[in-house]
């Protein structure tokens, strides 16, 4: 009999999902044993894995084929190690993690548009992006079938939304978001409330790094590597200092900044500075229960009271909007490989056969 084996796909802890391939014979009796739902190929089941009396999680499992299937599993240590070690009990040789997005040696399917959703599928860091990953498929069908019907000008506005919109791409590679500001003003608190909802375990496992300086908070369904920065004045103190240089050091790196004030304190030389410095970062007022003492008018800012979590979950949509996975529609044709950029950008260029090749 060929050999069965499990692979941890994601890296060790940080993420809101974690996902291991079964691969070989004993996947078929594996999920009758211990998933409480039927595994229809193709199609992303979720139910609860089982051994014997104990729960281990509550997984959307995905049959590949007869012969492999991926476990999205929520990412803590406990769960993970808990399932590779039952795999290996039920006979799975166990490995560890590899490479992504997947080799062409790993992958089954044969269409190309198929293989890239299969390579990508192990990224997948959150429910809302393995549904968006999977509908890609069907969305692109459904453009084969009516871009012929659509007039030229409709052609080329239809592919240049499909250009510009990276949600996809955000959903597979989690971006990074830098919290900075004074001491004091809330940064950590709020921190704390983006990660409240789902925060993962990380880096407690052995063999992962511990000058890790983010987590991945889970906001509305979008990944981010959220890192709370120590907080930024002008201090004498070379150790400080040294702090300091790594906060902006961080915050020129990220893809987002957010910019923390404080309602009950003006803004001084080095918060105006910061709002000069980074003039895309959104700006946000904390401690709203307490009386203002100036006027934030211009700043356009969010305001939260990070104690209370009020305001936090507008500010989680802001966060979501700018990496364009608010109200995500699942459905739309999106792209996530260099192959199917240039493939759009031809398209664009004139070429709108091309897109037969998506
Ligand atoms: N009243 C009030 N206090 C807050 C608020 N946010 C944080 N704090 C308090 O301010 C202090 C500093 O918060 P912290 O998150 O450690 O600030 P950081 O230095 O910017 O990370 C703590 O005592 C918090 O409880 C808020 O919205 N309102
Ligand atoms: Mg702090």
């Amino acid at each position: 009999m060929a050999a069965s084996q499990a692979m941890l796909l994601t890296p060790p802890g940080a993420a809101a999902i974690a996902v291991v391939r079964l691969t070989g014979p004993r996947v078929e009796p594996f999920l009758r044993e211990h998933f409480n739902r039927p595994t229809p190929i193709g199609r992303p089941v979720h139910g609860l894995l089982r051994d014997h009396e104990t729960i281990l999680d509550d997984p959307v499992i995905l049959r590949i084929n007869d012969l492999s299937a991926d476990l999205n599993l929520h990412g803590g240590p406990w769960v993970i190690h808990s399932v590779m070690e039952l795999a290996g009990r039920e006979g799975f040789e166990l490995q560890n993690h590899l490479e992504l997005p997947l080799a062409d040696s790993m992958l089954d399917e044969q269409q190309p548009l198929l293989r890239e959703v299969e390579s990508h599928l192990p990224m997948v860091r959150s429910e809302l992006g393995l549904r968006a990953l999977l509908a890609q498929p069907g969305a692109w069908r459904d453009v084969h079938n009516s871009f012929v019907h659509l007039s030229h000008d409709q052609q080329k506005s239809f592919i240049q939304h499909c250009l510009d919109d990276r949600a996809l791409i955000h959903l597979l590679s989690p971006p990074t978001v830098a919290i900075i500001g004074s001491p004091n003003v809330g940064k950590s608190t709020l921190a704390n409330q983006l990660f409240a909802r789902k925060r993962s375990i990380t880096a407690d496992l052995p063999g992962t790094t511990r000058d890790w300086v983010g987590e991945i908070a889970d906001i509305d369904g979008l990944p981010v590597l959220l890192v709370d920065t120590a907080g930024i004045r002008r201090t004498p103190d070379p150790l400080e200092r040294a702090a300091i240089d790594q906060s902006h050091h961080q915050a020129r790196s990220a893809d987002l900044v957010l910019i923390i004030l404080n309602a009950a304190v003006a803004p001084d030389e080095h918060e105006r500075q910061l709002l000069d410095q980074y003039p895309l970062a959104l700006r946000i007022i904390n401690q709203c229960d307490r009386p203002f003492t100036w006027d934030p008018a211009g700043l356009h800012p969010l305001r939260t009271i990070a104690t209370t979590g009020h305001g936090v979950d507008a500010l989680r949509h802001r966060i979501a909007a700018t990496f364009q996975c608010d109200d995500l529609e699942i459905p739309r044709p999106r792209w996530w490989t260099d192959r199917q950029r240039q493939i759009l950008l031809r398209a664009l260029d004139g070429h709108p056969q091309a897109l037969a090749e998506l």
